[in-house]
């Protein structure tokens, strides 16, 4: 057997494997929803025929030629029956790029479609994209909405590294092939983290922004704003209204982002988020949840305290460590909610919760009173609740 033969062997026996690995949920969770014991998508999913030139004259060690890094922060739709993610894969030379990958129950079973989005430039080239948000709108379209950067062309001599980071938005009827339509154009010299919105509102489209002054710092940006445009052709948002702000000594201090679109429920629309705050180890990135009015979409009417998901265990370590990033998540028909998650810059995974409990968590949680005595009276309120119960209880069995 030669070296290439072996190789071959070893790898494909490894990513078989690795790909149809059965996924199951890791007990006894917390109620709210359920986490899975393996990612359901690592750089090593994807598929030999990417990485590795095939050919024995011309590979004859079964080298990698074109080496992945990670697979994270997926938008996700529900498409012909099957559980999609459009996945940020990023080589080992950085860039980033969306490539599909589809599942038959959403848990496990991901496999990336033969090869990645050709998504069309601007005239104004790409540097690097990433974190596509996919939306079904009611136009008939299929958005995705993602980030485009580009290296900042204000950057003095020398400076290699400052960036302008932007809105790029493209559409589809297939998933295959993208048309690109012009960058979003806001008042914020940077924007990262835009959604759109599923409905029209008042005959517009509305877009969740995240004005930001920095590449990095959202500074005056504020938090998770929202906008309208009369056209995603050319999509201008004039004015972006704050929805949730960022806030002194809470898990979204820094900054914060919509996550994938919100679900619409009879109570409200609810919302997935990211939010920053910085540590002695560097920015520590969690997901929270909100709920937004039905009609009234600048306005929250319930925001449980504190994190939702935040990284654990092996998911604290990456690429950028102690991260949770989601963009993207799918409802299904029976309640189910399919909510996908990228750990630490590096891979994803899933956890399953359903609309009920995604509202009863929202609606019941207590929220955030910003002081450690108002987390005390929240906290005593639970206990005295349980203490007289369990009191009442012994009392009725003695
Ligand atoms: O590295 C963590 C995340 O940082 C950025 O998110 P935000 O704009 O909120 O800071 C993004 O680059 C995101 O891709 C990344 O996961």
């Amino acid at each position: 057997m030669t070296i290439f033969e072996n190789r071959l062997s070893l790898l494909q026996q490894a990513h078989q494997a690795l790909v149809t690995l059965t996924n199951e949920k890791t007990e006894p969770g917390n109620g709210i929803y359920d986490r899975y014991r393996n990612p359901v998508l690592t750089a090593a999913h994807t598929p030999l025929f990417w990485r590795y030139d095939l050919n024995q004259h011309t590979n004859p060690y079964l080298m990698e030629r074109f080496g992945i890094n990670a697979t994270f922060n997926a938008g996700a739709i529900k498409w012909e029956g099957k559980y999609i993610l459009a996945v940020r894969v990023e080589g080992l030379d950085r860039k980033s790029f969306f490539a599909i990958a589809e599942s038959p129950n959403g848990i496990d079973n991901f496999k990336f479609w033969d090869y990645p989005i050709t998504m069309p430039e601007t005239e104004i080239p790409d540097g690097n994209i990433y974190d596509i948000r996919l939306v079904a709108h009611e136009d008939g379209w299929v958005y995705g909405l993602f980030c485009t950067e580009r290296k900042d062309p204000n950057a003095r001599k020398g400076d290699e590294s400052s960036a302008v980071a932007q809105c790029g938005i493209a559409r589809t009827k297939d998933l295959i092939n993208w048309e690109r339509l012009p960058d979003l154009k806001t008042p914020s010299p940077q924007q990262r983290n835009v959604v759109l919105h599923p409905e029209f509102v008042n005959g517009k489209y509305a877009l969740y922004t995240r004005p930001q002054d920095g590449f990095i710092e959202a500074g005056t940006g504020g938090g998770i704003g929202l906008g309208f445009t009369d056209s995603m052709e050319n999509a201008v948002v004039e004015k972006e209204y704050i929805v949730d702000e960022k806030r002194y000594h809470t898990v979204y201090e820094v900054k914060n982002g919509q996550g994938p679109a919100p679900l619409k429920t009879p109570y409200g629309w609810l919302h997935l988020a990211h939010g920053v705050r910085n540590t002695a180890a560097g920015l520590r990135y969690v997901l929270y949840m909100f709920m937004t009015d039905l009609n009234e979409l600048t306005k929250v009417i319930y925001k449980p305290a504190g994190y939702f998901i935040a990284p654990e265990g092996a998911e604290r370590v990456g690429d950028v460590s102690n991260v949770a990033f989601s963009n993207g998540w799918i409802l299904d028909e029976d309640g189910t909610v399919f909510i996908y998650y990228a750990s630490s810059d590096t891979r994803m995974h899933v956890a399953t919760s359903t609309i009920d409990k995604l509202l009863d968590y929202c609606m019941n949680t207590p929220d955030d009173g910003f002081r450690s005595a108002t987390s005390v009276e929240n906290l005593n309120s639970i206990i005295e609740k349980n203490l007289s119960y369990t009191q009442n209880k012994t009392l009725i069995n003695a």
